[in-house]
């Protein structure tokens, strides 16, 4: 029954012929960062989920961007995933759902939240270019399928609407954020619980 005592944060360090990946995260953090993955725009998108969820969240990645972003984008998303998870422990006392629309200028995004043990994305964006400046606007889903599979989380991600392809690019993020702090954040109602009649949410 130490719910909300123990410190809910955790590093992880992955290495592969593709890339080198240090990540470190708090989930009772402040919403800060430090991000370094030699991608500029997604060093953006990853600053905006942290200062969104309250998670700090350091990353150090280094990948063969000589090819193209693709390792790095889906790696970083391994790496953070997998420290959620180490962080998050036997979720005990967690809220657990969560789902909320977020607004950006015209661009309205959902993002619905079961931070279950089961890993799961149900995916609904689509962008009308292929880039959002030298970004692949196809590796946004590759970093949350990554995200959800390793953290544990089943994630539903609907745009609306919207005419950007940064905005829609950056509401997910956001929303993404706002339902894992909701979802994480301790419920004093069952402090100490795991929050499944199952009695586990380890898969
Ligand atoms: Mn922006």
């Amino acid at each position: 029954m130490a719910s909300g005592k123990e410190k809910r944060a955790a590093s992880v360090s992955r290495k592969t012929k593709e890339t080198e990946i240090s990540v470190s995260v708090d989930i009772d953090g402040s919403g800060s960062f430090d991000i370094s993955t030699g991608v500029g725009f997604f060093d953006h998108m990853l600053e905006q989920l942290s200062r969104h969820s309250l998670i700090d969240i350091t990353v150090k990645a280094k990948g063969d961007l000589h090819i193209d972003d693709h390792h790095t984008v889906e790696d970083t998303g391994i790496a953070i995933g997998q420290a959620i998870s180490k962080a998050l422990g036997d979720r005990r006392g967690i809220a657990r759902y969560a789902s909320l629309d977020l607004a950006m200028d015209e661009t309205l995004t959902r993002a619905a939240i079961d931070v279950s043990g089961r890993p799961f994305l149900v995916w609904n964006v689509g962008f009308s270019a292929p880039k959002v400046g030298t970004f692949d606007t196809e590796l946004v889903r590759e970093f949350f399928q990554a995200l959800a599979q390793n953290a544990g989380i089943t994630l539903h991600v609907t745009n609306h609407y919207g005419a950007n392809n940064h905005h829609i690019a950056e509401t997910c993020f956001k929303a993404v954020a706002r339902v894992l702090r909701a979802a994480t954040e301790h419920d004093p109602r069952q402090a100490g619980v795991v929050p499944s009649t199952k009695g586990t949410l380890n898969g």
